[in-house]
């Protein structure tokens, strides 16, 4: 489906992320949408490439919440964080880290990983609910242009990926293909990789990890929410104003 938005029934997909782990969600904002994200990051990325980044193919953008209106709008998008609220059972959902992800083309590695904070928990990891994954797609994705690689059903293994996949692809693994202005969605346990851009132009994603409000954030989205211009209530929340903080019992 490529142009029109399209109503989606947030039970469902909820229903299908805890089934395999993840859910593909066809044409969230409309293609004419997707590609004034893309030319707003293009913008970005142009701004802030270095050498370094240009030899490595691969560019990370941050702080794009309070980089560009759009990038806020599409944090809180009444959709993706419906779709975290149910998933997480918690209305008071926040944002953990928000950045765009760029793969030139001749970028060639593989890095099979699940995302933050799986990092630092004790295996096996609990089978709850910690976290939420978003990849937005800012391009069609292909096989050819670096379509993100994933492994249903790995978000039960409870452990990182083994480290010769980065070497050897997995049996099991499928290629994140679709339409712009959609997104996958995603346990933050489930097993993923950046894939080679074998294609003559950039493929660009959003990624946004959304979490319970009483988990440390990958990010200081606070310092970040310091610098959105008039952010909503639902951006506020979303970057940590209304979450608890530490203070001292009577003091
Ligand atoms: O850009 C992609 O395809 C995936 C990137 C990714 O997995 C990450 O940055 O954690």
């Amino acid at each position: 489906m490529d142009g029109a938005e399209v109503k989606h029934d947030v039970s469902a997909i909820v229903a299908e992320i805890n089934e395999r782990g993840y859910c593909f969600v066809p044409s969230i904002i409309s293609a004419a949408k997707a590609d004034e994200a893309r030319r707003a990051l293009e913008r970005l990325l142009a701004e802030e490439a270095t050498d370094e980044i240009r030899r490595a193919k691969t560019q990370r953008v941050g702080g794009i919440a309070y980089k560009h209106p759009i990038f806020a709008e599409l944090l809180a998008h009444p959709l993706i964080v419906s779709i975290w609220q149910t998933y997480l059972d918690d209305q008071d959902v926040i944002c953990s880290t928000w950045s765009a992800n760029t793969a030139y083309p001749g970028y060639d590695k593989y890095g099979w990983h699940p995302d933050y904070p799986y990092w630092w928990i004790n295996q096996p990891w609990p089978l709850k609910r910690v976290c939420g994954q978003t990849i937005w797609l800012l391009d069609d994705f292909s096989d050819e242009n670096g379509g993100t690689g994933f492994v249903p059903g790995s978000h039960l293994e409870g452990r990182p990926p083994p480290p010769e996949w980065n070497e050897q692809w997995p049996a099991d693994a499928q290629i994140l293909t679709g339409a712009r202005g959609s997104a996958l969605v995603f346990h933050g346990a489930l097993w993923h990789t950046a894939r080679p851009n074998r294609s003559d132009q950039a493929r660009s994603a959003l990624l946004g990890m959304y979490t319970r409000p009483f988990f440390l954030t990958q990010e200081d989205m606070l310092a970040q929410l310091d610098k959105v211009e008039n952010p909503s209530e639902m951006l506020r929340q979303l970057m940590g104003a209304k979450r608890h903080q530490p203070n001292i019992i009577g003091g």
